[in-house]
């Protein structure tokens, strides 16, 4: 495997970590999952642009334009003959003695690999189960940032209960997945929460408020509760790898009778063309 490390593609086995990088220590960092399709990455400005707001955001400076980083990007995505999967990127403060502050003249780290591809068309078609959890996050959740201990207690909970998901609740209210966007379906209306503090505002989440105006549906950026969760008509959750997944049952309860529902049936067709549209006609 082919890795990005600070500008140049180098052999995973010469990558070195030091072991006062701050993002090993603290988990001072940020990054982002895109997704490439038939050798193109999807929604790369998106990406490239919350990853440099995320950045921004914790005070971290990226050492490369964002067009450059683009353009090595495309460069590892041809170096590894990638044709479909996830390519992860991270940024991390920098490497410095152990404390808690630091000299802003640290220079940050970034790398970049391909991640195996991972089958969803199953879950997809077929629907996933899902429990809720108490939100007990920071309330910094817009951004992207390397420290995803309450994330992965979660997700692991979840699949130790044999189940894809844990919906988080905030205050009674649906904020999002532990790495996932959250939207239900009401008498024909969809609902997520909005892009605020609480939630990251998910490229896949905002891919679809634009499908969903292109195909004149009804949607709201609104909380909603528990109880509105659990007796939506539909449930779906949406992440660059997963793209748009039904939910068919939460802590164990049926979702429109354990089935997919139509008008997610309609969004996740609807999503797939925006993709193949877009990663078609775009130069790789
Ligand atoms: O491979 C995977 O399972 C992935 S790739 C990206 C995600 C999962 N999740 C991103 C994410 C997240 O971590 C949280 C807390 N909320 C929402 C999302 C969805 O963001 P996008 O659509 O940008 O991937």
């Amino acid at each position: 495997m082919k890795v990005l490390v600070d500008g140049e593609i180098v052999a995973r086995s010469a990558v070195k970590v030091d072991m006062e990088d701050r993002g090993y220590q603290f988990g001072d960092g940020v990054y982002e999952v895109i997704n490439v399709y038939d050798g193109v990455p999807f929604t790369l400005d998106e990406h490239i642009e919350r990853l440099y707001r995320s950045a921004q955001e914790i005070g971290i400076s990226i050492n490369f334009e964002s067009d450059h980083l683009k353009n090595d990007i495309r460069k590892l995505i041809q170096e590894n003959d990638m044709k479909k999967g996830g390519l992860y990127l991270q940024v991390t403060r920098g490497v410095a003695p152990r404390t808690h502050q630091y000299l802003k003249d640290i220079s940050s780290k970034l790398v970049a690999y391909p991640l195996p591809y991972k089958e969803m068309s199953e879950s997809r078609s077929t629907g996933v189960t899902a429990i809720t959890e108490q939100d007990l996050r920071w309330l910094r959740c817009d951004i992207k940032s390397l420290n995803l201990l309450y994330n992965i207690m979660i997700k692991q909970k979840a699949y130790e209960q044999g189940c894809f998901e844990a919906i988080l609740i905030r205050d009674g209210v649906v904020t999002e997945g532990t790495s996932s966007n959250v939207f239900i379906i009401k008498n024909g209306t969809i609902y997520t929460h909005p892009a605020t503090n609480l939630i990251l505002n998910g490229i896949t989440r905002q891919k679809l408020l634009e499908v969903y105006h292109e195909n004149g549906w009804t949607f709201k950026e609104h909380p909603f509760t528990t109880q509105e969760l659990l007796e939506a008509d539909e449930v779906f959750v949406t992440s660059t790898t997963s793209e748009v997944v039904p939910v068919i049952s939460i802590d164990g309860k049926d979702v429109n009778d354990g089935r997919p529902g139509s008008l997610t049936r309609k969004i996740q067709q609807a999503f797939s063309l925006t993709v193949k549209n877009e990663t078609s006609s775009a130069v790789g």
